[in-house]
């Protein structure tokens, strides 16, 4: 049940954005933690403050004319969803999927906005991508498909304004093609537009692994407060792309046994664990399938080309590859296999009636807005060492990324505490990133 006055401003939300149901489910559920806010400082329900964090500053959408290689002039779509820039410069990743709609742009870069509050980092919130669908694309192609996303890009984004970084579709490979293209275009090396750049042309260390290290921390954090850890657990990924693969790594450093993962092709089990080297090698280096792997690994794995990957019993679930991929019913199978802790790796993976699930369980559970905020935490790291033409070493970026994730679970489970309802770090998530974006909002007066 929405607070009374919450009630309206989702309805217009509603009103004015329709269809666009992804969009509609991240407002929703950030809208149901605020009844207790505004209860208690009835002060954020006036200005259309919350009116003004549901409606994006600035939407931009594009065309994106390219050539492939049959000389076939092919058309996609464009979008930058500017959502918020009280706290600094708009930042969130770029994402190139078939599935993109304005609506999913939306629904990120609303996500993002919060998530990037909860780190106490000084950048807005943002996200953009493209339907331009890279899978059986030459290198070629993808090429001359980013420069000329960023050839219209380019005019709207800077180190000041607008920063972006890689998401689903988009890794180092896109965005060196990216800011090459920006760089020729303004003739200025700005290195602080983008992050997720390789190490040789102003990447941060630790970028690449933030996002999945950060969400093992986070769940770590979580499992500390019920005196567990990760050593000897069971854990299941969903995905097999950047946020996977990192998050599988730091779990194995921790003495946990991966036991399955996935990609949009079906999933892999493998009871003594998934060799990730063997993974990296077909997935990062050969851009194959996991069946690929399944293939190479031979007896021991088991590849599923249908089903669910929540079906395989868990100790620990780090959905890991994108929105509402897990369901209530997933949900339900989990807890009946005797789930403890579920860690969002990805944006919004499960759905409203999952989460539900897990609370009712009482399986510790972390948000993606809290969870794997430390990807984009290690992108503003990468914007100051940019800003102070300096490069950090790996320990150096890795303990600050730690840090950073310890400080966004603490300040959950407080907030949490604070609102009465311990343990629930949606809650606590949702509270504590809209106050510090609220406060921001109001200081600025109405812009
Ligand atoms: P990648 O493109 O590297 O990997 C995505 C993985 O998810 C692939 O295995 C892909 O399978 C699978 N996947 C994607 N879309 C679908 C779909 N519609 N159905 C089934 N499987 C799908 O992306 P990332 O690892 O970077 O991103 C994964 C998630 O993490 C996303 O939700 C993203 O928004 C979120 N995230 C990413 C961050 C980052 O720093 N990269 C930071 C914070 C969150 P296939 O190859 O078959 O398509
Ligand atoms: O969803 C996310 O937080 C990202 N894709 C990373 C954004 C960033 O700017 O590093």
């Amino acid at each position: 049940m929405l607070d009374e006055k919450l009630e309206p401003i989702y309805a217009d939300v509603l009103r004015r954005n329709p269809g666009e149901d992804e969009f509609h489910q991240a407002v929703r559920e950030v809208l149901d933690s605020l009844g207790a806010v505004i209860a208690k400082h009835p002060i954020y329900a006036e200005g259309a403050l919350i009116e003004r964090l549901c409606e994006p500053e600035r939407q931009i959408i594009f065309r994106v004319p390219w050539v492939d290689d049959q000389n076939r002039v092919q058309i996609n779509r464009g979008f930058r969803v500017q959502f918020n820039s009280a706290l600094g410069p708009y930042k969130g990743g770029i994402r190139f999927h078939p599935s993109v709609l304005l609506g999913t742009i939306k629904f990120l870069g609303f996500e993002q906005t919060f998530k990037n509050a909860l780190t106490g980092m000084p950048i807005g919130g943002g996200k953009g991508g493209s339907d331009f669908d890279p899978k059986g694309r030459s290198e070629n192609e993808i090429m001359r498909f980013c420069q000329s996303f960023m050839t219209e890009l380019g005019r709207h984004i800077g180190e000041h304004t607008d920063v972006p970084a890689g998401d689903i579709g988009v890794g180092q490979r896109e965005l060196g093609y990216m800011f090459g293209q920006y760089k020729r275009i303004t003739n200025r090396y700005e290195s602080g537009v983008l992050t997720g750049k390789g190490l040789n042309w102003g990447g941060s260390r630790v970028r690449t692994e933030a996002t999945g290290y950060g969400a093992v921390y986070f769940v770590d954090c979580m499992l500390r407060t019920r005196g567990q850890s990760f050593d000897g657990k069971r854990v299941v990924v969903s995905g097999a792309g950047n946020v996977a693969i990192y998050t599988m790594q730091k779990v194995a450093s921790l003495g946990g046994r991966i036991i399955a993962c996935s990609d949009s092709e079906g999933y892999i089990v493998e009871e003594n664990g998934i060799d990730l080297e063997l993974l990296k090698e077909v997935k990062e280096r050969r851009r194959g399938r996991v069946s690929d792997y399944a293939k190479l690994r031979g007896s021991g794995v088991i590849f599923k080309p249908n089903g669910r990957v929540w079906d395989v019993p868990a100790d620990i679930a780090m959905p890991s590859a994108t929105q509402n991929e897990l369901t209530g019913q997933d949900a339900r199978t989990l807890v009946k296999n005797g789930v403890i802790a579920v860690g969002e790796g990805a944006n919004m993976p499960c759905t409203p009636e999952a989460v539900r699930a897990f609370l009712d369980a009482k399986v510790l559970f972390g948000p993606g807005k809290a969870a794997n905020a430390g990807g984009v935490a290690t992108s503003a790291l990468e914007m100051q060492q940019n800003a102070s033409r300096d490069s950090w070493s790996f320990e150096t970026t890795e303990k600050r990324l730690s840090e950073i994730m310890h400080g966004i679970h603490d300040r959950c489970a407080q907030t949490a505490d604070e609102y009465g309802a311990p343990g629930n770090y949606v809650l606590g998530a949702n509270i504590a990133g809209f106050m510090r974006v609220a406060e921001a909002v109001r200081a600025l007066g109405v812009i």
